[in-house]
């Protein structure tokens, strides 16, 4: 079974889908051994490790040649972060191709206007595309598609924009009926109330894909038990770990006046090897090399 069949079967089954986010081949590599089911190619994650903000300033080619790295080193499902599809329906026709040559399991398209600006920010200029416009993307990029197993994921910002529930709802119906796989409800609260209304008032067909970022303690058991949602995101998790823990021992190495101290508190370049096949390197030379 294909990667993309793995998860939508998965899906289809209701069983729930626990994806990890990931700025780097390493990372959806260590997503992938710690077990969870699929990597978020996170525009949020590529914009933060190229020091840049989640404006729609990373190019579409920059996330697809870091999708298709990810899809080189791992075999789990990707579901790529695709933004607004970067502009219209035409360009959506054109990323869904894209993304789908580049290995891509699924995509998640926001109802946001582009350029976009990042979700969680206090005080962010949020602005949603007209209802029927946006059903348009999601119809092109169901077109589009020439695996039935690629899912098509419809994002919507009404929560985040401050237009209320009834407006999320009615947009989400909408985005079902113009063939979307999913529906992924974002919300910026820093308690689930508002997600969780959502779901009990969801009554479509399609399941749901939330993103717990700013309200944690809607963890795993707290998810199934509200039923309706076949997919968990860990948003953000890879790159503020890796920022965590680049900031400890940074500060550590500057303070100690070395690396004498935290030498055997971080993972040893032998750990690095094996992230990097290295033993395979060493087998071809044993091969090869004469
Ligand atoms: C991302 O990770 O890029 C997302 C989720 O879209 S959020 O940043 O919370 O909007
Ligand atoms: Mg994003």
């Amino acid at each position: 079974m294909t990667s993309r069949a793995s998860l939508r079967a998965r899906i289809c089954a209701g069983r729930l889908a626990h994806i990890m986010a990931a700025h780097s081949p390493l990372s959806a590599i260590l997503a992938e051994e710690a077990g969870f089911d699929g990597i978020w190619a996170s525009g949020f994650e590529l914009s933060a490790l190229y020091g840049l903000p989640d404006a729609s300033l990373v190019s579409m080619t920059r996330h697809l040649d870091m999708v298709r790295s990810m899809a080189e080193q791992s075999s789990l499902p990707i579901i790529a972060d695709i933004d607004t599809g970067f502009g219209n329906a035409i360009n959506v026709i054109y990323a869904i191709e894209q993304y789908e040559r580049a290995g891509a399991a699924a995509v998640v398209i926001e109802d946001k206007a582009f350029p976009k600006v990042t979700s969680l920010l206090a005080d962010g200029r949020q602005e949603l595309i007209r209802t029927e416009e946006f059903a348009g993307k999601i119809r092109a990029a169901v077109a589009t598609r020439a695996d039935p197993d690629f899912l098509v994921i419809a994002r919507t910002e009404a929560l985040i924009a401050g237009l209320g529930e009834a407006e999320a709802l009615k947009r989400a119906r909408v985005y079902e009926e113009a063939g979307a796989d999913m529906i992924l409800i974002h919300s910026k609260q820093k308690v689930p109330d508002e997600v969780e209304s959502f779901v009990r008032a969801w009554h479509g067909k399609v399941p749901i894909v939330i993103v717990p970022t700013s309200y944690p303690e809607m963890n795993e058991s707290r998810i199934r038990a509200l039923g309706k949602i076949a997919m968990v995101i860990y948003g953000n998790h890879a790159i503020r770990a890796a920022v965590t823990a680049m900031k400890d021992v940074f500060a550590r190495i500057r303070a100690d006046g070395g690396i004498h101290s935290i030498d055997p508190e971080i993972v040893p370049v032998e750990e690095i090897f094996r992230l990097q096949k290295m033993d395979a390197v060493k087998a071809n030379e044993n091969r090869f090399l004469w």
